[in-house]
């Protein structure tokens, strides 16, 4: 029997509308795979893609043109078909292959998890990890006005978030860090992404912040530019945290050698897939550099392998991993819920852990493409 991979683009009305420097959201598009391998064994994997090319240089009709023409016929060249596909397989598969993390990641996520599931290996075990509880945060989007992001605010921690991160950008910067330290407090873990909207011309204004006691200013520049992160950095005021700037373990190595990541936000579906998340987590750790789990308003199916992945030691700030409620009043799986110490803890269950609501995910389901290998 030869493998099969479906690819279905959803469409999830977001509970709030998602504004960033980038733009705003009020559905989610999300682009998921279905690897069913050889033995009838179906894994799942979920892409941070956008429609657009708006935080990464993929976009979805990108990401799955790039399976069908080129990743698909890669796999069928270089595998053993009469084996089924294992994630190293598929990464030894793509070796050559010079950029596309995001549609080299969501191949290879689905056949881990059918890899994992096949051998009743929760992912968490598959990192020589250890499944706990995890500390999260909420990231908060742009509002239109002050007293509405303080009334969000105060509703995450109401709902037991113990870190906000706030979108900022030029003219919403300075006054909402202000007006949330004022409300809520100096003690409250508090940081901000810009997502590339200033330029090293900024610093000036950026060192505003320092006053803010923040955690980390995130990507406040555009990707490519490391040296001006690195004199961010090391002027040794707010902690620069790099997003967009890293979609591969060179990327990160770059980085922290130039001086330019005082924390990375590792975003496994952005770099390629949890295989090169752990290695990131791996060099991050041995450079004493702090990491956190990004997010990108994921499905149950993103959410249970990230909260998977942030078991790892050097996650030692918490994720943008929120429950359920603060992206979707319905999933395509299982809800999570925040414990009252403000904790998610991964599925325990094989692979990232959770059974796929697959009624669900037919009704939120645009467009779907059926491909075999
Ligand atoms: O909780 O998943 C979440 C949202 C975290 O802010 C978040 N994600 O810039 O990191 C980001 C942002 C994002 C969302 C990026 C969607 C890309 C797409």
């Amino acid at each position: 029997m030869s493998a099969t991979l479906e690819l279905r683009r959803l469409a999830m009305p977001l509970v709030r509308p998602f504004r960033t420097s980038k733009g705003e959201e009020t559905v989610r598009d999300v682009l998921v795979a279905s690897w069913t391998d050889s033995d009838g064994v179906t894994g799942w994997a979920e892409s941070a893609a956008d429609a657009e090319p708006t935080y990464f240089p993929e976009y979805i009709d990108g990401v799955r043109q790039t399976i069908e023409q080129v990743l698909l016929p890669l796999l069928a060249e270089g595998v053993d078909s009469a084996e089924p596909l294992t994630a190293g397989g598929v990464r030894r598969a793509f070796a050559e292959v010079p950029g596309n993390p995001l549609a080299r990641g969501l191949l290879e996520t689905a056949v881990l998890d059918a890899e994992l599931r096949r051998h009743r290996m929760p992912l968490v075990d598959f990192l020589c990890s250890t499944r706990r509880p995890i500390r999260v945060g909420v990231s908060v989007g742009i509002p239109g006005d002050l007293d509405t992001l303080l009334s969000w605010v105060g509703g995450y921690l109401e709902d037991g978030y113990r870190r906000v991160k706030l979108k900022i950008q030029p003219g919403w910067d300075l006054a909402p860090v202000r007006a949330v330290r004022e409300a809520f407090g100096d003690d409250l873990p508090l940081q901000v992404d810009a997502n590339q909207a200033y330029t090293p011309a900024d610093i000036p204004l950026l060192s505003r912040l320092d006053e803010f006691g923040l955690v980390l200013i995130e990507q406040p520049f555009a990707r490519h530019e490391l040296l001006g992160h690195a004199k961010l950095a090391a002027r040794r005021g707010t902690p620069v945290c790099l997003d967009e700037s890293v979609l591969s373990l060179d990327d990160a190595m770059t980085a922290i050698r130039l001086g330019g990541a005082d924390v990375i936000n590792i975003k496994p579906s952005r770099v390629g897939g949890y295989l090169t998340s752990r290695q990131i987590h791996d060099v991050c750790l041995a450079n004493g550099v702090p990491v956190f789990c990004g997010g990108t308003l994921e499905t149950a199916i993103g959410r249970a392998a990230n909260l998977a992945l942030a078991t790892l030691p050097g996650f030692t700030l918490p994720g943008d991993i929120s429950a359920t409620s603060r992206y979707y009043a319905a999933d395509i799986g299982p809800s999570f819920e925040l414990d009252a110490d403000g904790c998610l803890t991964a599925p325990s269950g094989p692979g990232v852990g959770i059974e796929v609501d697959l009624d669900a995910v037919e009704e939120f389901t645009v467009e779907s493409t059926t491909l075999t290998l």
